[in-house]
Parts: C-alpha cells; structure tokens; sequence
C-alpha cells in the first residue's frame, strides 16, 4: 500500500537529511530547495531522485525482514530507507537493503518468453505467452504420458510470496500431479528443519530478535551475521552484561565482534557441543526441574555425554581445555542464553543432528520459551520460513504431516477433493531430483526462482542432469543467466517491488510486501503464471476457484494454516502492514514447556561426532570452506547488476593462511587454479590472510565465472538431503594462463 497521502512527513524527513547534509558542507539552508540539486558537491542527490510517493514494503534479500520505505517518482523507484517505525529494523538497513530499488531497472532483467524452438543447439528466441505456456503444458504432459507424473521434477525457492508458494504446492502436487517437488531451501535450512523435528517434533524457530537483546550469553555456532544478516547485529550488546561467543573456524566479522572466538575445527562442532553437555551436567549446572518435567532420553544421554571428556573435545576441536571449560560455565550459569546457528551447522552431512545436539544444551539447561532463551536457527531467504509453512514440498501446508491420514483428510475437507488425491508420502529431495534426471528418472526439471549452475554442489553431475532431462523451464526475474543457458524454455517473472503479499522471517514474523513498480516488458508475476498454467491444465476451477489475485491466496491459506502452530488466521494483510509484521505463535514459541510431540515432551538425542566426508590427503592438502560477503547476494543476478555493491567486490577471491602461502611458495594477489576430484576453478585471486586458519582455504560461492560449486562435494544430510557445502579436500595450483 503507498503511503502517498502522508508523503507530508516522508517528504520533511527527507528535507531533514538534506537540510543536514547543506549544514555539513555550510550551504545557507534558507535558499530555494532547487538550490542543492545544482550545486556540484550534491551531484547525486538531484531533483530527479527526489521522490513523489513512498511505498511500505519489507526487503527481499535476507530472512531478518527489514521492513523499509521505497520512493518513486513518477512510477519510478529512486531510493529506499529504513522505516523508522518498523520493530525489526528501526529504521536502519544494510547496503544491499539501501540499493534494493536498483535492482528493479538494472540491466539484464527477463522481459519476454523465450523459446530454445529449433530444439537444443539452437538459440533461445522470443515467443508470445500463449505459445510458451502452451509449449510447457504439452511437452510436460507427453513426457508425463510416457514416464508417469513424477517424471516432473520442480524446483523452487525461498524467494517469493507466501501466497505463491502455496499456489505452487498446489499447482505441482494436484496440478501437475508430481510428487518430486522440493526447492533451494534444501540447500539452506532443511537441516535446521530436521533438527527442530528430531527434538521438538515440529519446525519452528521458537526465539525472537528480542532474545538477542535480552540473552547474557549469546553463542553463534557457524553464523556470520556481520556479513549475512548484519542489522541483527544492532541486537546485540544492548544488555551490557552480554557475552558473545562465536563458533567459526574462520576469523569472521561476527567473530571479530565475539568476546570468545572459537576457532574451531571443521566439523567439530558436535564435540563441543556434546562436551559442553558434559561439564553442565558434572558441574550441576543444569535446570532438573525442566528436564524432568518437558524432556525425555535424559538418562541415556547422560551416560553418552560421560564419552566427552574434555580432553577428548579439546583434542578434536583444537580448543584449550580451559576455553571450553570457561565457555560451558558462562553458558551454565546465563539468566538467558541463546544459541544461533546458520550455515556453518545446516551445510553439513550432520547438519540435523548438530542442530538436535544445539537443541540439547537448551533442554539441559531450561533455555526455551523465555526472553533471551532460545536454539534458533537463523534463516537465509526472504521468505524461507514463509515455503516452509506453506509449500507442500517437505510437508502438506500448515506442517501437516504426508504420513497422517487425519491431516491428509483435514486438508482435503478444506480443499473439498477426496483424500487420496494428497500423497502420503514426501517425493524426492532437490539432490534426489537430481540424480533421478541423470538417470532418466525425472525428464522434465522447472526451476523457478533458483539458479542452481551456480549454487548446486557439484556441478559436474548437475550439467548431466540438465543435459540429460529432456525439458527444462526457467523461470527467473533475470535472463540471461547461467541456468537459463540449459533451459530448453525461460519463463519472464516479475520481481520483489512488482508484487504485492506476505513473507515470513527467521523470527516467525509474518511481513507485508508491496508492489511499486511495473514489472518491466512482458514479465508477469510467479502468481499469474501459476494460474495461466492452471487453466490451460483444466484445474483452475477445482484448485483455484474464483482467484485473481495474490489476496484470494492469502485468504485460503489463512483457513488451511487455522489451529495449526503456524497459525495466520487471525491477521489481515493491513493489520501486519500497519503493525510491521506480526509473528505467528506470538513472540516465543514453547513457553508452556509442552511440544508438538506425541507424550508433549522434548526428545534428547545421542549425536555422536564423526569426521567430515572428503578428509585432506597427499594430493589434495587443503580444505575448501565456501560462503558469503556483505555486497552480495547468492548468484549475483541482483547484485551483480547493482554497481555501488558490485564495484566493491566485483571478483572472486581465494583466502590462504601464510603458513600455506609460504610452502606453497605464493605471493599475496597471485592468481590460482583451486582443483579438488571433480573439476577446478581457474584464474582466482589469492587473499594471504589470518582470517582463515592452516590447512583451510575459502571463497565465496556468489561469482558464475568463478564457480566454487565446480570443486564442492556432492555429499548430503541423510535425514534432510542438505549439501555439505562447507567441507571438501582441495589443492591450489598456480594459474599458468593469469
Ligand atoms: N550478504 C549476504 N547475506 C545473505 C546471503 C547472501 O548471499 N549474501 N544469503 C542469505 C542466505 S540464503 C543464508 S542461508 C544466510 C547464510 O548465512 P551464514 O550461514 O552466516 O553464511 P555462510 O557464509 O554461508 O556461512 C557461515 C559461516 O559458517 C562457517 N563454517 C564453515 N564450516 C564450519 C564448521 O565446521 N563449523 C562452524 N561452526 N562454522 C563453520 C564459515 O566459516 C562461515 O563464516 O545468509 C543470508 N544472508
Ligand atoms: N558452495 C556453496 N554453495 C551454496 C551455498 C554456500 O554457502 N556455498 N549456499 C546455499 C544456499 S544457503 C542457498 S539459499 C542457495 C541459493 O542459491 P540460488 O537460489 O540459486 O541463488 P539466487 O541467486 O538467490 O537465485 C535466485 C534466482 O531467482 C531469481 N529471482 C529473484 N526473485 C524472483 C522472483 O520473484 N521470481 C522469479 N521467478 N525469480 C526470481 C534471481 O534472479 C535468481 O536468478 O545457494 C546454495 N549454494
Ligand atoms: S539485513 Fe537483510 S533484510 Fe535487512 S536490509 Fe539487509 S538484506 Fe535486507
Ligand atoms: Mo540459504
């Protein structure tokens, strides 16, 4: 919704900073307004960059939710600010938020439907709507005819509107009539996903950003919010007594913000956290009552736990005995003590259990459902908790359960269609689609809102899949891309600021989006798209019946998602804009002590620690860590086109400790190969630095050209699929051709 009619006070703020910005520089501020728009010190802040309507809308890169006013002029975007009144933010944003609007007319945006006509080997070439869809719809069905419906593998995202992932679920699952339905947040959060099931028998951050503020003890495991989600970091220290402890084998931002760092060895992190365990419990730190009262398992676990001497953990995290000592007792003796995690955990082939075994420190201890308590797993994407809750991919919308005949049966009731309609089983994970498209399984992939040649571990056995499958879609706000380069038909979507519904953040907190641009050609909404196919499927009436806009989305899932513990019945859209969100299940979960299990209560669970897959070996020395910076987003598709992020940090990098650099015999900025089993990427520049410890290398995965994903290992979580992104052997060779 604009706020075109309060542009009164946008517009005074925005006289405010200009008023401030000509007393800095000593411009009489009592001259005509014009004034400052043709002094040359002011050059970018011209009259045509001063807005005519401001738009509340929430950001669309990270899962913090920072809710934000946009200012166009004239239709168009032409700045962005924090929204003062906005609970998560207060007003603040980080550079990628404060840029957002460019995104929107940056170069290289999809604007019409492409399609590859000649057949593979042949260029893609614009086609109408009608043609493209009517293309989809009938190679899918013929290949369905031949192979049966789950020959269709979808792949989707974190990435749009709570409403259109739940007109996907549908349209996939009843439409389409595939099971193998998953998407990107496999890559990210299906760990913490299967974590919180394992422990608590739902998904559900059960914490909010409060915590941070109110915790004595905050501890990060594998969390670089300094980079990843920095306005969370205006949450910390506002309790003078807090203690920040961060759990990074790099010498990240965040843990340069830490108290105690602890450097710890790739994938040690169970020891720690099972060693911790151990001192509370011979130490008599731990809350008995609660244990007692909301868990179970504690026996079994105690005599496990006895296994982590501190020895023992000392000597597989490379921690002192004295700073895990010091670290179990900060945390034993916290008011409230709250433990964050995000990638560093979920990237792991025991990224569920290392979340069951963070959950297990928080049972010990009473530290759920206070202020300041909390296991909380920080999200990625705008909307990741938003697909979780409603995109009938892991689970039936509302965290109903496949195998339930009663939540099978409750959803069909509201759908009106017979029960055996719904699967009663999950399809196949992203990796599992995947391997099923190698082997000729799946042969038709639709990627939408994803763009997996650069973020797809393993991109050997990705390419043959893509090659493989007989039909690829993808649909993406940008074109080209690297994906699309395999894709046989490319769907034009509208973007974030072109869309108008909900997101949901890491903390539950379920957030406005608003539209406040055209989208640019002929790109149309995910939404529309997904109801064009509808129809020409025949299934617009029974799935859909009477929707036209994201609205009539919004008020079915509210109905689907009543009484369960994701709960949106009771908001409408112009309450959580007016309020700036409103979390469902309120601020805490569990603060009854009672969960989503079948005897109420929370399950302990025994992790023991195991090696990572690909240990170093004699030809290949090093491990490859691989993540994120502030500047940029993922696959770089947004901020690659957005200069003041992209000339920043415009190329890839390899960080190497110098004890490495010094055998290896290289120079700081020397150009490098890094090659591991798979492939190798080429022509990197070489960072010679602390931030990372001996034997361990790093580099973003955000650069196409230079694509970590070319090394990275196809490993995966046994429980939630998810890749092991952030361990694999390397060696790193001289670039010859630099
Ligand atoms: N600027 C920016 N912000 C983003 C994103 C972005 O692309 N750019 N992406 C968003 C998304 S989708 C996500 S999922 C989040 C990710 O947010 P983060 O998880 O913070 O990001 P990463 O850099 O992938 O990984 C975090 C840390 O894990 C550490 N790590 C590696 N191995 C281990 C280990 O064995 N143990 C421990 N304890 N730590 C380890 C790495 O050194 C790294 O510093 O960020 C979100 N925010
Ligand atoms: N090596 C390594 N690999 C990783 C990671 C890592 O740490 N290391 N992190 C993993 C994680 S946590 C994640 S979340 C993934 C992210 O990986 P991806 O999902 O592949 O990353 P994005 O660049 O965000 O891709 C989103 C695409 O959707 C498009 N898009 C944006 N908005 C819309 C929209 O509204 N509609 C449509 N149709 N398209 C839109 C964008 O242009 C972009 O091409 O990467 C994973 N890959
Ligand atoms: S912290 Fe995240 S949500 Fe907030 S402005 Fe930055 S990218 Fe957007
Ligand atoms: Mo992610």
């Amino acid at each position: 919704m604009n706020l075109t009619a309060q542009t009164g006070t946008s517009k005074n703020a925005e006289f405010g900073v200009v008023t401030r910005l000509k007393r800095l520089l000593g411009i009489d501020t009592n001259q005509q307004k014009y004034a400052y728009a043709e002094d040359p010190r002011f050059g970018y802040i011209s009259e045509s960059r001063v807005a005519d309507t401001w738009t509340r809308t929430t950001c669309g890169y990270c899962s913090v939710g920072c809710g934000m006013l946009i200012g166009t002029r004239d239709g168009e975007p032409v700045a962005a600010r924090g929204n003062p009144d906005h609970p998560v933010n207060r007003g603040k944003l980080c550079p990628k938020g404060l840029s957002e609007h460019q995104v929107l007319r940056a170069p290289g945006r999809a604007t019409t439907p492409m399609l590859r006509r000649g057949g593979r080997g042949t260029p893609l070439v614009p086609v109408s709507w009608e043609e493209a869809l009517d293309v989809m719809v009938s190679r899918i069905g013929a290949l369905q005819e031949a192979h049966g419906t789950d020959t269709l593998g979808v792949i989707g995202t974190g990435q749009l509107l709570t409403e259109e992932f739940y007109t996907l679920g549908k349209l996939v699952q009843l439409g389409f009539q595939s099971r193998n339905y998953d998407g990107n947040t496999t890559l990210c959060m299906a760990s913490a996903v299967s974590g919180y099931k394992l422990s608590f028998g739902s998904d559900g951050p059960p914490g909010a950003y409060a915590d941070l503020e109110t915790a004595d003890v905050v501890l990060l495991v594998g969390s670089n919010i300094a980079d990843n989600h920095p306005i969370l970091c205006n949450r910390l220290r506002s309790n003078p007594e807090q203690v920040l402890i961060v759990a990074d084998p790099r010498v990240t931002k965040t843990a340069m913000l830490a108290d105690i760092h602890l450097p710890v060895k790739p994938r040690s992190d169970i020891a720690l956290l099972n060693g911790i365990a151990h001192i509370l419990l011979r130490d008599g730190m731990i809350d008995r009552d609660y244990v007692d009262a909301h868990t179970e398992g504690f026996d079994d676990f105690v005599s496990f736990a006895a296994d982590f001497t501190l020895q023992h953990v000392s000597d597989v995290t490379g921690l002192s005995v004295e700073t895990i000592e010091r670290v179990a007792h900060l945390y034993g003796n916290a008011k409230a003590a709250f433990i964050g995690w995000t990638m560093g955990v979920n990237h792991s082939t025991q990224g569920s259990v290392t979340v069951a075994a963070i959950n297990n420190l928080a049972m010990l201890t009473g530290n759920i459902g206070r202020a300041g308590a909390s296991p909380f797993s920080i999200t990625g994407q705008c909307n990741a908790m938003g697909t979780r809750e409603s995109g009938f991919a892991s689970s039936l919308p509302g965290y109903r359960k496949f195998d339930s005949e009663h939540d099978r049966e409750e959803l069909a009731a509201i759908w009106e269609i017979p029960a055996h309609r719904l699967p009663t089983a999950r399809g196949l994970a992203y990796p599992d689609i995947i391997e099923a498209a190698v082997a000729k399984r799946v042969t038709a992939l639709w990627f939408i809102a994803t763009n997996p040649v650069v973020s797809f571990p393993n991109f050997k056995l990705l390419q043959q899949a893509l090659t493989t499958a007989e039909f690829v879609v993808v649909q993406d706000g940008f074109f080209p891309t690297p994906t699309a380069d395999y894709a046989d038909l490319v769907l034009p979507a509208a973007i974030w600021g072109e869309k108008e519904g909900t997101y949901t953040n890491s903390e539950r907190r379920i957030s406005k989006v608003n539209a406040f641009a055209t989208p640019p050609g002929e790109a149309r909404s995910d939404f529309d798209i997904f109801l064009t196919l509808a129809e020409k499927l025949g299934v617009k009436d029974v799935l859909y019946p009477g929707w036209s806009t994201t609205h009539d989305a919004w008020l079915e899932w509210q109905r689907v998602s009543a009484g369960r513990m994701c709960d949106y019945s009771s908001f409408t859209w112009q309450q959580i804009e007016e309020n700036g969100g409103m979390q469902w299940g309120g601020e805490r979960l569990y603060e009854d002590g009672i969960f989503p299990r079948e005897n109420g209560r929370a399950l302990f669970h025994c992790v023991p620690c195991l090696p990572f897959t690909e240990q170093p070996d004699s030809d290949f020395g090093l491990i490859l860590n691989t993540g994120r910076t502030v500047e940029h987003w993922h696959t770089r598709t947004k901020t690659g086109a957005v200069p003041i992020l992209n000339n920043m940090m415009p190329n890839a990098w390899l960080e190497m400790n110098p004890v490495d650099a010094e055998r290896l015999q290289f120079r700081q900025h020397d150009r490098v190969n890094i090659v591991s089993r798979r492939s190798s990427v080429t022509n990197v520049e070489l960072r010679i630095t602390g931030i990372v410890a001996p034997g361990q290398v790093f580099m973003p995965f955000h650069f196409a050209e230079q694509n970590s994903n070319q090394v990275t290992l196809g490993a995966f979580d046994p429980i939630s699929r998810e890749p092991n992104f952030k361990q694999c052997a390397v060696r790193v060779e001289r670039c010859r051709y630099a």
